[in-house]
């Protein structure tokens, strides 16, 4: 499997000397977010990372190699490539095996951060289980993943596009670790908190021990954090969920299903919103991605 691997020398430089480096995805580059200001979103990550003093690893599938750390270069061209395929577990061999480009989900990302040696991951939101879950069967590989590989993910929790609850659900039956950051609630994305309770944890040097010994354990599991958008940048749940409402409607008559809901969705959010959503997004993966740089320090 190594021999896929392409680290590039800042990265493989840092993860050589035990400096810390942050793993991010790049499906909310390719699909998650509208250009140009996914690019100055993939850009302005990478840029929070370093003044932080941590490496940051941008992953996505390109030329039959899994990329872990990009340049300026790759970064556009997932940002404006129109035939990008958005990648998780079931997709990652037959992408690399076509050479196409491919832009990795959580599930992904934590597959490569973790075959890399990356223990940190920032995104935006996770995958989960969509409304309507038990007619559709939609629940997101991201929550299986969890399961199986040892990464820690820092998120704004999850889109209220999904059935928050039953996505807790889901993650406590695979036996996954889930905390909210100084917070008792999971957060709802761009609400910073929704009504239900998780387990809490303060500090940074928590996160990074339950992890040792998670691992010392031989735990496969990951770890979820929650990490609420601060409440100066929310917009509140009963606002925002009119909107889902709405975007939800259209894609049942449009029939999107499968992979292309998610991103239909946060495409429609994104209209609904007039750029509002868009905004609150991007303040809260640049949250997520400094808690994600402090956590990688305490290793
Ligand atoms: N949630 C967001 N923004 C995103 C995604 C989720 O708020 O961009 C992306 C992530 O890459 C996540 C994927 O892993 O969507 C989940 O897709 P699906 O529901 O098809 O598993
Ligand atoms: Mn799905």
């Amino acid at each position: 499997m190594i021999k896929f691997l392409e680290i590039s020398k800042k990265v493989k430089q840092a993860l050589e000397n035990n400096k810390p480096v942050i793993a991010l995805e790049s499906t909310i580059i390719s699909h998650g977010m509208p250009y140009p200001q996914n690019i100055q979103v993939a850009k302005d990550l990478e840029k929070i990372a370093k003044d932080a003093g941590v490496v940051p690893a941008t992953i996505c599938l390109m030329n039959g190699k899994i990329k872990i750390g990009l340049n300026d270069d790759e970064l556009e061209i997932l940002a404006i490539s129109k035939d990008v395929a958005k990648v998780s577990r079931r997709d990652f061999s037959r992408v690399l095996a076509s050479k196409k480009i491919g832009a990795t989900t959580v599930a992904a990302t934590m597959i490569a951060a973790h075959l890399a040696g990356i223990k940190v991951f920032a995104t935006g939101g996770v995958g989960g289980v969509h409304r309507g879950a038990e007619d559709s069967f939609d629940i997101s590989a991201d929550l299986k993943e969890f399961a199986q590989t040892p990464v820690i993910v820092i998120s704004a929790g999850a889109k209220a596009i999904l059935d928050l609850s039953k996505t807790l659900e889901i993650l406590e039956t695979f036996g996954v670790p889930v905390y909210g950051f100084q917070t008792d609630f999971f957060p709802a994305f761009y609400s910073a908190e929704s009504n239900i309770r998780i387990d809490r944890i303060d500090s940074e040097k928590e996160i990074a021990d339950i992890y040792k010994t998670n691992m010392q354990l031989g735990f496969k599991s990951g770890i979820l954090v929650g990490n609420p958008i601060p409440k100066k940048y929310e917009i509140p749940f009963s606002e925002i969920d009119e909107h889902i409402k709405i975007a939800l409607d259209r894609a049942k008559r449009n029939s999107v299903t499968g992979r292309g809901l998610t991103p239909f969705l946060l495409a429609e959010i994104v209209k609904i919103t007039k750029g509002s959503s868009l905004e609150t997004n991007i303040r809260l993966v640049e949250n997520n991605v400094a808690l994600a740089c402090r956590i990688a320090k305490e290793f």
